[in-house]
């Protein structure tokens, strides 16, 4: 179309947004992190909500000019003079104003770099942003990443000052394109929600570095998979495992390499969490880890950790706090689990996103397996190309980020999709990719019940190692007889994990066992639930529907008031409700 004379491109251009779609920050740039040097940047920075986009029309990542009497264009926000928070925060929590907004935050802040090395690397990581961040550094656009809770990667090398400004735009509206799309069950947080650092590397330097111990029921070889930065490299990685004896030299072709080492460690287990240290140097470059080698199989309907047949005792868990929103501390994550293992759950899953990373490393050390999720939720369009892309490179960054934590023993592509082809086609090539890019784990999705026949039957289940099943029996679907029928009507070739149950309770609403939101109906749910499950020989596990209340905007009856009250404690992360010491009691008995 032919611009007119008088075209503004602030304000006459609706395809402003193009230029700036460009996911360039994806799976491929992400960088091993593990034992880096790194620097926080963390802290106060400028923000700005912008409702109207006006920052991406308006290119407010480009100083205003000054003419020749010195005199600057106006500029509807300055990177160094707004309102300051702290970040990692979500702006919901800034001020209530902010709580429902949706849209784009711009934020910025200045820092100082000094160089260490001349010929050093630097990159940004930022480890979530929901939903779309675009990075900026002096003022330049260094590139977009789509997806609300995987990590992202910037290479600062070329543009990096010794002072320097930083802009991160970010937009959490909701759309049906994205992964998850407008409607879910839980609250759309934005912001910068988790940690924001540098990393320096040397200018050659290991870009992924992958251990584990080969599934062949033998327990003595552990594979290592390294990628080197410069991808002609035909020299040595040097890789040390102390503990184990190892230190030897391996050979690089093409930047990579891929070996399998004979050696027996103690595995790894809830009951036994042991970890060893493990590092790769290459040229200047060192990294290491803390990794544990167990693992995991199924075979008919069982599930074998290290050997021996598990039953998985778990509990379902958001990140949702009802002053930081989805922002979570070591500590948030370590009274998490403390409340697991309070109920005797050996388990969790952490739905229906990917949480932060800490999550796992504290699992690790603690010694809980976890299920691992992207949002691939209810009614994602499943007929795009552009969301497939999207969901799979979530789960990409999900896998690259948390490959070598013991912990992690479940991928999960997604939860309650309606059975159709399209969906089939787009999930089971998720299912397809897990397992392509990680022979060390299960693959799975929480499934729904088929209610017409009152079974468990899903077309998808077929790529699936572990049925995955959600059910409401005794809340949404109110007859309990119909749970027995479905458990006596189905015969899986496959263990089911019962991924979801529960009732909504408020916590001090009592009354009888037939009024629905008082403690004594849910408390009557856990039981009949667990009375029917125990006898279904096919479940091997289950993490019911959830830890903690958890604000949800769909929920607003007089119980609820925008949380989702299936939580066996409260919002307040302190008061359990009845059905807890049920679910206790099970697993203490299991
Ligand atoms: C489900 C969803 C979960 C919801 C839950 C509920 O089946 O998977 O995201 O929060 O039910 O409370 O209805």
């Amino acid at each position: 179309m032919k611009k007119s004379d008088n075209f503004e491109e602030s304000i006459h251009n609706e395809a402003y947004y193009a230029k700036c779609d460009t996911r360039s920050l994806n799976h491929s740039t992400m960088i091993f992190k593990g034992g880096r040097q790194t620097e926080k940047l963390n802290g106060l920075w400028n923000y700005v909500m912008d409702q109207y986009d006006v920052g991406l029309r308006d290119n407010w990542h480009v100083p205003r000019k000054i003419d020749e009497k010195g005199v600057q264009e106006p500029w509807d926000y300055h990177v160094d003079d707004g309102e300051l928070t702290f970040i990692p925060c979500c702006w919901n929590t800034i001020k209530p104003e902010f709580f429902w907004f949706e849209g784009c935050g711009w934020f910025s802040r200045h820092f100082r770099y000094i160089k260490q090395d001349p010929s050093e690397r630097v990159f940004l990581h930022v480890g979530g942003a929901n939903y779309d961040a675009k990075v900026y550094l002096n003022y330049k656009f260094l590139g977009n990443h789509v997806g609300g809770s995987t990590p992202f990667f910037v290479e600062l090398t070329d543009d990096i000052q010794q002072e320097n400004v930083i802009q991160v735009c970010v937009n959490n509206t909701r759309t049906s394109d994205r992964v998850p799309m407008k409607n879910t069950d839980w609250f759309n947080w934005g912001g910068l929600y988790r940690d924001i650092e540098l990393i320096r590397v040397p200018r050659d330097f290991i870009r992924d570095f992958r251990v584990h111990l080969v599934t062949d029921g033998r327990f003595d070889k552990i594979e290592v998979a390294i990628k080197v930065s410069d991808t002609s490299a035909r020299d040595t990685v040097r890789l040390t495992m102390p503990e184990l004896g190892i230190d030897r030299e391996l050979k690089l072709s093409d930047g990579e390499c891929r070996e399998v080492i004979k050696v027996s460690p103690e595995l790894w287990s809830p009951s036994n969490p042991k970890l060893y240290d493990v590092s790769a140097a290459f040229r200047g470059d060192t990294v290491c880890d803390r990794i544990g080698f167990r693992e995991i199989r199924v075979k008919g309907t069982d599930i074998f950790l290290n050997g021996k047949k598990i039953w998985l005792k778990g509990i379902s868990v958001h990140e949702d706090d009802a002053d930081l929103g989805k922002v979570s501390s070591a500590e948030d994550i370590h009274r998490r689990y403390a409340h697991a293992k309070e109920l005797g759950c050996n388990y969790l899953r952490l739905s229906h996103y990917p949480h932060n990373e800490l999550a796992a490393k504290i699992a690790d050390e603690e010694g809980l397996l976890l299920w691992e999720e992207i949002p691939v939720y209810w009614a994602i369009d499943f007929t795009r190309q552009a969301v497939y892309e999207d969901a799979q490179n979530q789960l990409l960054e999900l896998i690259n980020r948390d490959y070598n934590r013991a912990s992690v023993i479940i991928w999960a592509v997604g939860n309650e999709n309606a059975d159709t082809d399209e969906r089939l086609d787009f999930m089971s090539r998720l299912a397809k990719t897990a397992k392509s890019h990680d022979s060390s784990r299960l693959v799975t999705a929480a499934c729904l019940v088929n209610h017409a026949k009152n079974r468990i039957e899903d077309r998808l289940t077929e790529y699936l190692d572990i049925i995955g099943l959600n059910e409401y029996y005794g809340w949404y679907k109110t007859r309990f007889e119909d749970l027995i029928e479905l458990g006596e009507n189905s015969k899986p070739d496959k263990p089911v994990l019962i991924t979801e149950f529960g009732a909504g309770a408020k916590a001090g609403h009592h009354g009888s066992i037939s009024e629905k939101f008082t403690e004594e109906y849910a408390q009557e749910v856990y039981r009949r639930q667990i009375e029917t499950i125990e006898r279904l020989d096919y479940v091997k596990g289950m993490s019911p529907w959830i830890l903690y209340d958890f604000t949800c905007p769909r929920r607003n009856n007089r119980y609820q008031q925008g949380y989702n009250r299936k939580g066996l404690i409260a919002e307040d992360k302190k008061t359990r409700k009845l059905p807890f010491f049920v679910l206790q009691e099970f697993y203490r008995r299991k």
